[in-house]
């Protein structure tokens, strides 16, 4: 078959070129992807025809579970990114429940954990200050009974989630699209405490503070510390949370107090939150400035450097699926020819108005069910179900469309030097029989 020829050719001669040429999947080929490419190469492409030139196939782009795997008391075996500071990504397969439980919540720290606080949340004391008049100081118990609470299912994704398809590489943790929870939040509304500490006019934008430890243990740093603008923090799903998923909030994930602050990178999401400041200015903290969490307005040359001073601060997340019942490198049952497939799809501050799959390189694609969200902000359930013409090796490709029409691009666009807001069409390579 021409395009099994073509495709052994492709990788015998430049491995590396083919997979920069594809999708945009980078670094060495991997064990489990050799196997996957060898398996593809013994079967049947039946839609090879279809397949676009130059494309490469994901069983050779995207390795297939060969990353180090997270151990962990309370934790879900996570794909494991870093160590110092801990970073573990969730597969794609895990992600199955609406409500993620804690076990299989990713995991992005830049600093320590500050485990002094587990033992004593009774002394934890939270500050909101800086442009109000009346700053407040509260134990966790004042602010339980002074607001009003809310329970909220809320997407949490990393700003750099789909970072690994950027080409050239980008500096940073090279997550799949893996970088996303959608736990149920409870906790009082950042807007109701703005609104009693009674912000003067110059209360423009907002800056957060956590107790965890800076890496290097110097006290006078911050791991991050980020800020938005304040209509942001006055919307009345960014929430400071108490419990997720009825429960206090996992150590690992910033008992006893974070922000959730769904839709925008998760960085703005304070674990262990101590203090919420209102600034005139936007906030200098770490994260904040230069390239950190900032886009180009313009393209800029992919690989180029770039102090980022043009660049504007990432806001809403853009729109992404994931496929949580069939994993990257599934091989299925001789006459298999019907697959059922499902996941979810969001968008940051938008609703996702629909999905589409394709088994035949985006040749042909199909609508597929999607349910809307339970409240805004929740990601929102796909299913549905493909036709397969024969055994072999199939890809399955799945996009999401925003409200606003905006759907995931074939490959990670408007490449920036850290690499934030890849979103490209998520694909999975199987192979039937
Ligand atoms: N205090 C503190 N908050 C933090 C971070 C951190 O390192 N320290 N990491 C941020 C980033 S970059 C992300 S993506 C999310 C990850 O939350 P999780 O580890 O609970 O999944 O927390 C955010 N909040
Ligand atoms: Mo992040």
């Amino acid at each position: 078959m021409r395009t099994e020829r073509s495709l052994a050719e492709l990788f015998v001669v430049d491995p590396e070129r083919a997979e920069a040429l594809a999708w945009g999947r980078r670094g060495a080929l991997k064990g489990a992807s050799l196997a996957a490419l060898g398996a593809a190469l013994g079967a049947a492409m039946p839609f090879g025809s279809r397949m676009p030139g130059g494309l490469l196939p994901a069983a050779l782009a995207q390795p297939a579970g060969d990353a180090p795997v997270l151990r962990m008391d309370g934790k879900a075996p996570l794909l494991l990114l870093g160590e110092r500071p801990l970073v573990a990504e969730t597969p794609e397969t895990l992600l199955d429940d609406d409500v993620t439980p804690a076990d299989k919540m990713f995991v992005r720290n830049n600093g320590g954990i500050p485990e002094r606080f587990a033992a004593d949340p009774g002394t934890w004391r939270f500050k909101l200050d800086g442009e109000v008049n009346t700053p407040l100081d509260l134990s966790l118990g004042d602010l339980e009974a002074r607001f009003e609470a809310v329970t909220l299912r809320l997407q949490m994704e990393c700003g750099g989630n789909g970072r690994s398809a950027f080409v050239p590489e980008t500096r940073g943790n090279q997550w799949n699209n893996g970088a996303i929870s959608n736990c149920e939040w409870t906790g009082v509304r950042l807007r109701d405490m703005i609104r009693a500490a009674s912000p003067k006019d110059t209360a423009r934008f907002t800056g957060h503070f956590g107790a965890d430890p800076h890496l290097s243990g110097a006290t006078d740093r911050a791991a991050i510390s980020r800020g938005m603008p304040v209509a942001k923090a006055m919307e009345e799903h960014t929430i400071l949370a108490t419990r997720m998923n009825g429960q206090p909030i996992p150590q690992l994930h910033g008992y006893p107090l974070r922000l959730i602050v769904p839709g925008w990178p998760g960085s703005l999401s304070q674990k262990w939150l101590t203090r919420v400041t209102l600034l005139a200015e936007p906030h200098r903290g770490q994260g904040m400035g230069g390239t950190s969490y900032r886009l180009p307005v313009r393209p800029i040359v992919p690989g180029s450097q770039n102090d980022g001073a043009t660049f504007a601060d990432m806001t809403s997340m853009p729109v992404r699926s994931v496929l949580t019942n069939l994993a990257h490198g599934a091989r299925l049952p001789a006459g298999t020819r019907r697959i059922e497939l499902r996941g979810h799809a969001w968008a940051g501050d938008e609703e996702a108005r629909a999905v589409h799959v394709s088994v035949d390189f985006g040749a042909t694609w199909q609508e597929v069910a999607l349910q809307p969200p339970p409240n805004r902000y929740s990601w929102q359930r796909w299913s549905g179900a493909a036709e397969l013409p024969s055994d072999g090796y199939f890809e399955v490709w799945h996009r999401a469309t925003d409200a606003q029409g905006r759907m995931q691009p074939h490959v990670a666009a408007n490449w920036n030097p850290q690499g934030y807001g890849a979103n490209a069409i998520g694909r999975a390579a199987i192979l039937v029989g």
